[in-house]
């Protein structure tokens, strides 16, 4: 398939998208949304990826929605088609694990499609932020929500009343990134943790995908039963026989990701 707006490639078993609008800081318009929605379900469908990479430019990750797509909208347009929202929750909705490399500008729905990311890798040069109050509006894919969860209401709500951005070490200390790693080294880094997890099995890994994600939407007791139940699972499989088998004649376990 070809896109747009984005850059999609196979790197062993890691599907790579890089966001391609450099003149306007990767802004997030609509039918950039649709071509990481393609891209993904491309990937979901190809047993040879078990990892996702989602990265930017030295400069943007993506500096948001597009403004300018937007300006024009009243409240009937966002409300009645319910303003993009369906292309928007696609990442978040993917089963397989996706990593975030982030370098430069995440800003407002870039913040947002970060967070939507289950891992956030950073370069030194990244800055995280949720604008939107500047232009008169409210973040709307998450920013309250995923940013309040990952760094407190105290810093969320910093960000979100005032605009300020957050650098990359601080993201880090909040919590909000997984890694801060020099910018040239970013997509490497980005590549060989993709790499490290694709290595594994892959209904294993989309397990502890789906129940770390469980626990924002479970009370704790909840959550502990549904992941006793995804362990037990896993003895259904023969990859886990597979592990556990090799651990024991100390040789490196052959996955067939079933
Ligand atoms: N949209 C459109 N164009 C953008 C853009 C954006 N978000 N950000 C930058 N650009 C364009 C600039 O207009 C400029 O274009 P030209 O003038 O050259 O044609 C070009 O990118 C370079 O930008 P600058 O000249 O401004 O570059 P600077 O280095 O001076 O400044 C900056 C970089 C990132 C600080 C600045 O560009 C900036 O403040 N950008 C806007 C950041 C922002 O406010 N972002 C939040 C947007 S609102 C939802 C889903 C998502 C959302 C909402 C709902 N649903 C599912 C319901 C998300 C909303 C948002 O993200």
């Amino acid at each position: 398939m070809s896109y747009e707006n984005i850059i999609v490639e196979v790197k062993d078993n890691v599907g790579l998208i890089t966001l391609n609008r450099p003149q306007a800081l990767n802004a997030l318009c609509a039918a950039l949304i649709t071509d990481i929605g393609g891209a993904l379900d491309q990937f979901e469908n190809d047993d040879n990826i078990r990892a996702i990479v989602i990265t930017g430019s030295e400069r943007a990750f993506a500096a948001g929605a597009d403004i300018k797509e937007m300006a024009d909208y009243d409240y009937m347009d966002v409300y009645k088609n319910d303003f993009i929202t369906k292309g928007w929750t696609r990442v978040a909705s993917c089963r397989k694990p996706v990593i975030a490399a982030v370098a430069g500008f995440a800003l407002g729905g870039g913040c947002e499609m970060a967070m939507m990311c289950d891992i956030i890798l950073a370069a030194d040069t990244a800055k995280f932020g949720q604008p939107e109050i500047t232009i008169g509006t409210i973040p709307g894919a998450g920013g309250t929500q995923r940013l309040t969860r990952a760094v407190g209401k105290s810093k969320a709500m910093e960000m979100c009343l005032t605009g300020r951005m957050m650098d990359a070490e601080e993201a880090e200390r909040s919590g909000l990134v997984a890694r801060v790693v020099p910018a040239d080294s970013l997509l490497d880094e980005a590549l060989k943790l993709a790499g490290k997890i694709a290595s594994f099995s892959a209904p294993v890994s989309m397990k502890v995908k789906e129940s770390v994600s469980k626990s924002y939407e479970m009370t704790l007791t909840e959550g502990l039963m549904f992941e006793r139940r995804e362990f037990h699972s896993t003895f259904a499989l023969d990859d886990r026989a597979e592990g556990m088998k090799a651990f024991a004649e100390k040789r490196k376990p052959d996955f067939k990701h079933r």
